[in-house]
């Protein structure tokens, strides 16, 4: 089938901006998808620093403004990879001018940002898109499938970690190309924001909404030096979050996100425990499901480690030989690889921007309950097609 084109304008040029350019590159190369992206400019301040990121990844114009990208009439779709304050100003303006908007996580700095965004892409009808990533790793969508065929019953707990370690010296200044993670202002929290998101994104997918939550923050580093201005200022993030929840289906969870797990980099993890099976996955280790049921013949009842690397796995057919696996950069090229399927047959693909509130809603609850040192109840939010 001939593909039409799609023409990507990306803004943004960091980490998250190779990660989406990458999965636009290689998505019509491994999956059957209508669309062919082109990418056709990539937006960022200084116009040197886009000129080599178009140059290293086959953009084929730079923009310096995101204004004048967005009026382009050769851009149908607009993907925001650049830092949390300007996300809700670009995906509103990029749904005003009829374009399909994708935004990194989290959706927005705080939910009323975020219900602003969904307002303007449903107002204006556009196809949107978060980028969770995570929810494209095959194992997970795995653990997904078997709970949704009712393998675990009824479930009783939910339990997730993301643990890092990178901003535990003192010298590390706060703000900046690389550093606006550590500058509330720009990034709207720390690690509620930015970690548990994922793990909440994750968790929502899997287990459903959330009613309330209990939750304490921690700040370790209480001053840092501006990149920017060069002063010593508060820090205004979290370093480290924690909370307890309850949620809808009545399980009951544990989540802990911090940035000073010394030696731990990325160290994602969840489990899930119902009536009749249990499942553990940890990102070090993407590949694998561990999964336990209990009704497995007595004698031989365990946990295996289930090796998502075949072509009955998720996404697994479009990749090499059986056996062998893939890694982080693939969970991108799968969700443009569904993305782009979701636009040909004209349905949304989740996680859309309703999806990224609902995690929006709940970090908001997090942040207030850490503050008022009470339970705090999290709205309800319609999560949107699988
Ligand atoms: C933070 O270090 C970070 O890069 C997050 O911003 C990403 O979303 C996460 O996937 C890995 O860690």
């Amino acid at each position: 089938m001939a593909r039409k084109n799609l023409n990507v304008g990306l803004v943004g040029y960091g980490f998250m901006g190779r990660t989406h350019s990458n999965a636009f590159l290689q998505a019509p190369r491994f999956f059957d998808v209508p669309y062919q992206p082109v990418l056709k400019a990539v937006c960022a301040r200084s116009a040197e620093r886009a000129k080599g990121f178009a140059e290293t990844w086959g953009y084929q114009s730079v923009e310096t403004d995101w204004r004048t990208l967005i009026a382009r009439d050769d851009i149908d779709l607009i993907d925001i990879a650049s830092p949390n304050d300007t996300h809700a100003e670009i995906a509103i303006a990029a749904a005003k001018a009829g374009k399909m908007v994708l935004c990194e996580k989290p959706l927005a700095r705080t939910a009323a940002e975020g219900k602003a965004m969904v307002d303007a892409v449903e107002s204006y009808k556009v196809a949107n898109m978060v980028w969770y990533n995570y929810r494209r790793v095959p194992a997970l969508v795995l653990l997904k499938q078997l709970i949704d065929e009712g393998r675990f019953g009824r479930i009783f707990h939910y339990r997730s970690q993301f643990l890092q370690d990178w901003t535990i010296s003192r010298d590390l200044p706060q703000g900046g190309e690389g550093l606006w993670r550590l500058d509330a202002s720009v990034a709207g929290s720390g690690v509620t924001g930015d970690l548990l998101a994922h793990n909440i994104d994750m968790a929502l997918w899997l287990n459903g909404p959330i009613s309330e939550v209990t939750a304490m923050t921690e700040t370790f580093v209480k001053a840092r030096r501006h990149s920017l201005t060069g002063k010593l200022e508060p820090v205004g993030i979290d370093d480290a979050s924690a909370f307890l929840c309850r949620f809808k289906n009545e399980s009951t969870a544990l989540f802990e996100a911090t940035r000073y797990a010394r030696g731990h980099k990325a160290l994602f993890t969840l489990e899930i425990n119902g009536e009749n099976a249990s499942a553990r996955w940890d990102l070090h280790d993407l590949h694998r499901l561990e999964y336990f049921d209990y009704r497995d013949e007595g004698r031989l009842r365990g946990w295996k480690s289930i090796h998502i690397t075949d072509s009955d796995h998720p996404y697994m057919k479009n990749w090499w030989v059986p056996g062998l696996q893939i890694g982080y950069e693939h969970t991108f090229i799968h969700q443009v690889a569904d993305f782009l399927q979701g636009v040909g047959e004209g349905r949304e693909v989740s996680p859309t921007f309703q999806d990224g509130l609902a995690t929006d809603y709940v970090t908001d609850a997090i942040l207030k309950s850490a503050k008022t040192r009470q339970w705090e109840s999290v709205p309800s939010v319609l999560p949107s097609h699988v």
